[in-house]
Parts: structure tokens; sequence; C-alpha cells
């Protein structure tokens, strides 16, 4: 099939899941033809034959105080659709791909091409952004005139049936991890590099924006670093940073814990961490979670939106309500003062990543593909 994807191109969750997702369909012989502002993250270092980038340029206008990307994604898909004989078009995140999707649709409707829509929903396009009163008419609309609709976990089709009035069947197709691939690389692990041999290593990847709750991650930190030798990993950047360094300069920790900026090497961070943390206040899934669990590495999380569908209370770690640092602390000692119930839980989270793997999750997508291009054939 020739497949069109629309993502965000950054570091987050979506664009990340949009990225692996063309990635392994081209290895499954499909063409993908990535749409988006910039080359996704993910992609840079690859060089796949059938995988296509089309950027999207929105030229400077001193009239306009806001930039209209919307309408120069939508002329580029009708171009792109026409020229690459695109069979389906799967957009990541609704805002604005799902409204800039329909209006290119309804372009190429007009010199006679038909192309079904895909929209996938991750999370902040649900609970965050897309609900705010200002974008919620347009969210719905575009929701409702996707051909198919995917929810990356039941929390988050629950959500959606919530705040919007939808009519459109939604479907969960939950985020997948390349097993074979994190088997493949990240080793030999140079933990060395980063703390001694009996200090334990903790780690959180986020884009450090309020609903993570970074101050949790450091304020659990803290508590155990008072008891048990550790190290804590920051991946990421994000407005809340600075607040986090001020706080660690403030309380004299600075030795202890590391911000490593933006990377596209997480499989070489989680591969030496013995404990993830995501003690977020919204999470439509957790993907991160879920790519620590693939690494062997237990997660201590807030049980915030979906992430009880990803990582099982007691099985790949523990949850704690939001903002129940105390309990984080608890638990995350619990499970690094005991090498048996961590060797235990590390297997565990394996077994329960396993059940995401990529062979399990890219059929359903294919399927949805079929199903999208049948629809509007009859
Ligand atoms: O985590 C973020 O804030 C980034 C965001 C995104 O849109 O990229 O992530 C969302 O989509 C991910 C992939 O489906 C999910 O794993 C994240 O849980 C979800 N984030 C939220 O719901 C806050």
């Amino acid at each position: 099939m020739n497949i069109a994807i629309v993502c965000y191109p950054t570091f987050g969750g979506s664009g990340v899941v949009a990225t692996e997702l063309g990635i392994a369909l081209s290895t499954k012989g499909h063409e993908i033809h990535f749409i988006t502002y910039h080359q996704p993250v993910r992609l840079e270092a690859l060089q796949h034959p059938n995988i296509h980038f089309h950027e999207v340029n929105v030229p400077d206008y001193p009239l306009f105080k806001y930039q209209p990307y919307e309408l120069a994604l939508s002329s580029r898909l009708v171009d792109v659709i026409q020229n690459a004989q695109i069979d389906v078009l799967h957009v990541h995140y609704a805002i604005p791909h799902a409204y800039a999707a329909y209006m290119a649709k309804k372009m190429l409707l007009d010199i006679g091409i038909q192309i079904p829509i895909v929209t996938t929903l991750h999370g902040t396009d649900i609970t965050l952004v897309g609900s705010h009163p200002f974008y919620r008419p347009a969210v719905t609309f575009s929701i409702n005139h996707s051909d198919r609709v995917t929810a990356v976990s039941e929390s988050l089709r629950q959500d959606t049936l919530r705040l919007f009035d939808i009519k459109t069947k939604i479907e969960v197709i939950p985020n997948f991890i390349d097993t074979e691939k994190i088997n493949r690389v990240g080793k030999p692990c140079e933990r060395s590099l980063l703390a001694q041999k009996e200090e334990k290593i903790l780690t959180h990847i986020s884009n450090f924006r309020p609903l993570k709750r970074i101050m949790d991650v450091i304020k659990i930190f803290e508590g155990l670093s008072s008891e048990i030798d550790c190290k804590l990993m920051m991946v990421g950047e994000g407005p809340e940073k600075v607040k986090a360094i001020e706080y660690v300069e403030k309380t004299g920790l600075e030795d202890k814990i590391l911000f490593l900026g933006k990377s596209n090497e997480i499989d070489k961070v989680l591969c030496y961490s013995d404990l993830f943390l995501l003690p977020s206040e919204k999470e439509s899934f957790g993907l991160s979670a879920l790519e620590a669990m693939a690494h062997g590495v237990p997660v201590i999380s807030s049980n915030a939106g979906g992430i009880s569908e990803v990582n099982i209370d007691g099985v790949s770690g523990y949850l704690a309500d939001i903002g129940d640092v105390d309990t984080m602390v608890v638990r995350a000692k619990e499970l690094l003062s005991n090498d048996a119930l961590h060797s235990q839980f590390k297997k565990q989270a394996k077994e329960q990543a396993s059940k995401f793997s990529l062979e399990k999750i890219i059929g359903k997508y294919e399927t949805i593909y079929s199903d999208a291009v049948a629809s509007i054939q009859f």
C-alpha cells in the first residue's frame, strides 16, 4: 500500500509511535510517505528505501499574526496524495492534523480522488488541548469525519467519548515496542561511565511539561537517596527543567541528578537503568514506561489515565495515586533494596512489555487501512 503519515516530528510520544509505525510498515513492503514540517527525529539516523519525507513549509507573511500551518499542510497533502498515488492517509494527533486531512479530502474529491482518513488519538490532543472550548467543535468535527479512528488506550477512548460528542466508532490500538530491536542494540551497557557499581540508577524521560510532575520525580529521588545509594538520569527538555535544576542546586543534589537533555539514544540510558519513574498527572498510555519495561526496567508510576493498562501494579512495577510521593518512595525502596525482588520485577516488566510487541500490533493498523480503503470504495 502507499501510506501517507502525518505526525509531529518531535521527541513526543505521538511522533515516535508514528515514525516507528512507518518504519515497521516499510519493512513489510509498504511505501511510506511522511508529511510534516521537519524530518521525524527517530528517522534521522536511518536510511529506508521505501520511506519518503515531504516537508511542509509555511511561508512567513507579516500580515499574519499566526502562520496558517493547517492550510499549508492540507495543500501539501493534496499534492502528495495525488502525485504519490496514496491509498490511505493516517494522521497522528487530532490537532490540527485531522482537520487538515478533512480539508485535503474535500479538495481531492473535487478532482475525483477519494482518500480515506485514519485518525489516531494520542492523549493531550483530547485530554488537554482538544477539549478546550476554543478547539472542541473543530476536533469533534474532524474525529466524526475520519473514516477510522483509533485511540492508544481504553482510557483515552473513554476520555474521548466523555469529552466530545462522538458519532464514530473508536478502536483501541495500543502503542507498541520493537522488542527485537531492543535485544539487538544497547549492549554492552556502559553503566560504569555514569555510576559506581553499587549505585542504583533511576531514570525519567519526558518533555518536562507541567503534567509530567517533574518535581515529584526529584522528590521521589530525594526521599530514596537518603536511604539508598543512587543516581537519577533526567532525559528530555521542557518548561519545568529550570525549576527542577534550581531545586537540585539548592538541595545539593547536583552530583546525584544528571540532566542529560534530549536524546536519540534512550536505549542506551534504559539499558543501565534500575528503575523508571513516571508520576504524571495525565498520561493516555505512557510510551516511555513501556520502553523502560521492554529493557527490563520496572516502573514506579502514578495511576493516571492509561498507565495502568501498561504498568501492572505488583508485576511490572508499582502504581500510586497522583502526587503520592511518599508511597512511591516506599515502593522504590522496596524494589531497590531487595535484589531477588528486583530481578523478579525486571523479568516481569519484560514479559508485560512483550504483550505490546510490534508484531502483535502492526497487523491491526494494516487491517484498519484495508477497511478504510474498502469503506470509501463501496
Ligand atoms: O507525553 C506527552 O506529553 C507527549 C504526548 C504526545 O502527543 O506526543 O504523548 C501522548 O502520546 C503518547 C503516544 O501515544 C502517549 O504514550 C502519552 O501517554 C501521551 N501523553 C499524554 O497523554 C500526556
